[in-house]
């Protein structure tokens, strides 16, 4: 369509993006042939038919799943090129991209694996693709705070590779208090923070993740509408949202893409930014969640365009660079 050709054509940066989630089922079916790994589903086919999710643990169950076929650096190359490719073909000029050690140190696999099979594909896509990278290393926030500073300790060799930590996985019954401490050493080592808050929780773990863990950007947030205060305080502040629509619906946040909020929260002064979050199990990549917004919410092309510029201010760019795209 003309529209979706022109929103390839918008330069975006993706901020809310799990690099596990980008594992297509045509390559869970590749890496579990190559690794001989037995898998619960007949065929690719019958694997897609599975993602029909009734909240974020229905999906993060197959999700720690499909990423159990990721067993040597060239499967995380791989996945990585695979998306880049992906990224590029929609647009996408800049990307910071989550991992999650911990779903892999607990199968035996070496975090300098995980890092330096990633690591290799961002690094060819800057030079073949254009398209430059952040990391940012997420703990797994239904896991105990003492896994996650063994985690941070495990990644130190690595450090010059990450950016910074985040946090995820199941939101509700672990408050952002929980990880204090080790966002606290996280902080001092260096590294940026962010953290999954209002996806499931509530309002209140926007304020503590901001409070507590002193992040730069809240992952989702769309629950703070239900804390007016919250909003305009987001407003002000322009505390970065890393809204994922197509997620938001496959995870039963909203029953239709008509009911989400960004659409309100960009005309409340919000820096609200469009991403993918886990693309290969939610149905489609970034321009496929602009698409969907633009058309459930009638977004203008200005609105669209103001979304774009604002996954830039955004971004851990140097503020040089970011220039050069906004
Ligand atoms: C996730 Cl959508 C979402 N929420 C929380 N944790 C996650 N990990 C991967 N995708
Ligand atoms: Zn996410």
């Amino acid at each position: 369509s003309p529209l979706a050709a022109w929103l390839r054509g918008l330069p975006k940066a993706e901020l809310h993006l799990h690099i596990e989630g980008t594992l297509e089922p045509e390559m869970v079916f590749a890496l579990a042939d190559k690794h001989r790994v037995p898998l619960a589903y007949a065929s690719v086919d019958a694997l897609r038919r599975a993602y029909d999710f009734d909240d974020l643990q229905s999906f993060l169950d197959l999700y720690y799943a499909g990423a159990d076929v990721l067993r040597d650096e060239v499967d995380f190359h791989a996945m990585t090129a695979a998306y880049l490719r992906r990224a590029a073909a929609d647009g996408v000029v800049h990307v910071e991209i989550f991992f999650d050690p911990q779903t892999h140190t607990a199968r035996g696999i070496d975090i300098g694996t995980v890092i330096g099979g990633i690591h290799r594909a961002l690094v060819e896509g800057e030079r073949e693709l254009g398209i430059s990278h952040r990391l940012i290393l997420c703990f797994l926030r239904h896991l105990s705070e003492a896994e996650a500073e063994a985690t941070l300790d495990a990644a130190l060799p690595y450090r010059t590779l990450i950016a910074g930590v985040g946090l995820d996985s199941s939101e509700r019954g672990h408050p952002p208090q929980k990880f204090a401490r080790v966002f606290a050493r996280a902080a001092s080592l260096g590294f940026k923070r962010v953290a999954h808050a209002g996806e499931e929780g509530p309002a209140a773990y926007i304020r503590d993740a901001i409070d507590v863990l002193d992040v730069c950007r809240i992952d989702h947030g769309v629950r703070c509408d239900e804390d007016p205060a919250l909003v305009a305080q987001l407003a002000a502040t322009r505390m970065p949202l890393t809204v994922c629509p197509l997620s938001n619906t496959k995870l039963k946040v909203y029953a239709q893409m008509q009911q989400h909020n960004i659409g309100r929260l960009l005309r409340a002064g919000l820096c609200v930014t469009v991403n993918s979050d886990d693309p290969a199990y939610f149905g489609g990549y970034v321009v496929d969640n602009y698409l969907a917004i633009a058309d459930a919410l009638s977004l203008s092309r200005a609105e669209l365009a103001q979304l774009a510029r604002q996954s830039f201010e955004a971004s851990w760019l140097d503020d040089a660079v970011r220039q050069q795209w906004i």
